[in-house]
């Protein structure tokens, strides 16, 4: 086999565990990026964002080690926006994928997909030190400016 043709059957199987099932949200997803999903029984801080075109509000967060967030996203612009929690590496590898299915639905504890004038909710607790980033990446979007910075200590 080709280089070409394992990494076009590599580029598929990735679509395929990406697709917008739960069943694969469930267990396609047990490891992420930015930490981990939260315990609804502990202690949060919430943190509203706006999504916008072609922005966040804030567009850069400082979180504590350990400290948990209770994301409420708010669309209000007049495109679909999304909010996706992760390295700025797999962030930028997922947004690949993307250009291919640009149609994609996210509904994922670390990612979410919103219609304009929706909102939702992402607990999130924050368990490695670094940078961070939530960014949307519905082709152009991350690069218009749908970035945001989350430092963690
Ligand atoms: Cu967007």
């Amino acid at each position: 086999m080709n280089n070409l043709s394992k990494i076009t059957i590599a580029l598929a199987v990735l679509s395929l565990t990406a697709a917008p099932s739960r069943s694969h949200d469930k267990h396609g997803h047990e490891s992420f990026s930015a930490g981990e999903p939260g315990d609804p029984n502990k202690l949060s801080r919430t943190v509203e964002v706006l999504l916008n075109e072609m922005d966040f509000t804030p567009a850069r967060i400082e979180v504590a080690r350990g400290e948990q967030i209770r994301f409420v996203l708010r669309n209000v612009g007049v495109e679909d926006h999304e909010f996706l929690l992760a390295t700025t590496a797999e962030n930028l590898k997922h947004a690949e994928l993307m250009k291919k299915h640009p149609q994609m639905e996210h509904d994922d504890p670390n990612g979410v997909r919103l219609k304009p004038n929706k909102s939702a909710e992402i607990l999130w607790k924050f368990t490695k030190a670094g940078t961070f980033e939530y960014s949307c990446l519905i082709p152009s979007h991350r690069d218009y400016g749908m970035i945001g910075r989350v430092t963690v200590k």
